[in-house]
């Protein structure tokens, strides 16, 4: 049977994950962003799935990308959005704009931190979140978009 045209997800990341590794380690670990990276190629090779891997600590530049997933057709998208989830309506507006699924990602369990990084914009137009399960969460989010998208692990 001739191999389906591979489909391209975006992982985005926000402010100060480009300090993964040395920011606060008891929290987030000692992962640097460039080693999550590869956790989200290896994991997206799983599936057969393109990735495109960013961080930015400009909104701005989010929402750019966010547009940009739509526009190269994306079949879905995580984000990590730090400091932005719950200020951001603008990045909100942006995921609401896309047509593909969101997982909403969080390092951290931040329900069991304090109380404003709890309400989060970005949980409105998300279809899953992540949160509490440690960098190991980003590997997580793409085997279950995988699912939600039906790209099937290669044996
Ligand atoms: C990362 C951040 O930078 C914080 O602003 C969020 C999130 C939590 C995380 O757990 O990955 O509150």
């Amino acid at each position: 049977m001739a191999k389906s045209a591979s489909q391209t997800i975006y992982v985005l990341n926000g402010p100060n994950m480009n300090m993964l590794g040395t920011r606060e380690p008891e929290k987030y670990g000692r992962a640097t962003l460039a080693e999550v990276e590869t956790l989200c190629r290896e994991t997206a090779a799983d599936f057969g799935l393109d990735l495109v891997f960013r961080q930015s600590n400009s909104e701005g530049e989010l929402v750019d990308w966010i547009q940009e997933a739509h526009v190269n057709k994306a079949a879905g998208l995580i984000i990590n959005p730090a400091g932005y989830t719950t200020t951001s309506i603008a990045i909100l507006d942006a995921l609401l704009a896309v047509q593909m699924p969101v997982i909403e990602l969080h390092i951290t369990n931040i329900h069991a931190r304090e109380s404003f990084r709890q309400n989060s914009y970005v949980s409105k137009a998300a279809k899953a979140v992540m949160a509490g399960f440690g960098v190991e969460g980003y590997a997580l989010a793409i085997t279950g978009l995988a699912g939600m998208i039906g790209a099937k692990a290669d044996n």
